[in-house]
């Protein structure tokens, strides 16, 4: 009886160690030039001091998922270690004669959507690994397409914490208010990752959310 407590007392002091020290996968999903490398670079760059991927105005600039480990993130005194997670962006249809807009060869174009179709995929694998998502959305764009809709589809489906942040308030066209009636159960923060315009307020969000994983 007597080692029986103790076997059940110690179980749990190490459990509480190893759940204090791990890491909370934090995946970042969206479509197509909504901000998500923007965020990541911008945390990553503020509690690492070192950047995760390339940032550009065409679309699919991020083709294969890349993360950083042990992300230590302080807020208001408290810290937690993330695994941040940056996607490729989903879309439901990929053509390489968008990209020929951009002055791109045809090449190029071509295997660049043909990358991006396989980073979809691969985007979507991951879903399954995550703690956490947040769904980046450019908040100057219409919220109510079928990718956003998928995307937060899959999340209910896989019970999955999420937080939506309606990134670009800097531009005069931002439109947070539509991104909150589009998602009315979920919490929506508006930021300006290229700017950092309202971080603390998300931070305040994923903390909160911490407390569900
Ligand atoms: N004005 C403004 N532009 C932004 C903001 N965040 C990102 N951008 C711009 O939006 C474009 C796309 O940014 P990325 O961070 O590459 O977007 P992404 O979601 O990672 O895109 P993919 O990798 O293609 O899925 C770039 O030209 C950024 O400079 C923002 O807060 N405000
Ligand atoms: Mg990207």
């Amino acid at each position: 009886m007597v080692m029986k407590v103790f076997r059940s007392f110690f179980k749990r002091v190490f459990t509480n160690i190893f759940k204090s020290k791990k890491e909370i996968k934090l995946g970042f999903y969206g479509p197509p030039n909504a901000g998500k490398t923007s965020l990541v670079n911008r945390i990553c760059k503020d509690f690492t001091g070192e950047e995760i991927g390339s940032v550009s105005k065409i679309p699919h600039e991020t083709r294969a998922v890349q993360f950083k480990e042990k992300v230590e993130i302080s807020y208001k005194g408290k810290k937690l270690v993330f695994k941040v997670i940056d996607t490729p962006g989903i879309a439901t249809k990929i053509d390489y004669e968008n990209f020929l807009k951009y002055r791109m060869k045809k090449k190029d174009a071509k295997e660049r959507a043909k990358e991006a179709t396989q980073g979809v995929i691969e985007a979507i694998k991951w879903l399954d690994d995550m703690d956490i998502v947040v769904v980046v959305l450019d908040a100057t764009e219409n919220p109510y397409n079928q990718v956003n809709i998928t995307i937060i589809g899959n999340l209910v489906a896989r019970k999955i914490p999420v937080l939506v942040v309606a990134n670009k308030i800097d531009l005069g066209k931002a439109d947070i208010k539509k991104v909150e009636a589009a998602f009315p159960e979920y919490e929506v923060v508006g930021i300006s990752a290229k700017y950092g315009k309202n971080l603390e307020e998300f931070y305040e969000s994923i903390f909160k959310l911490s407390k569900k994983v």
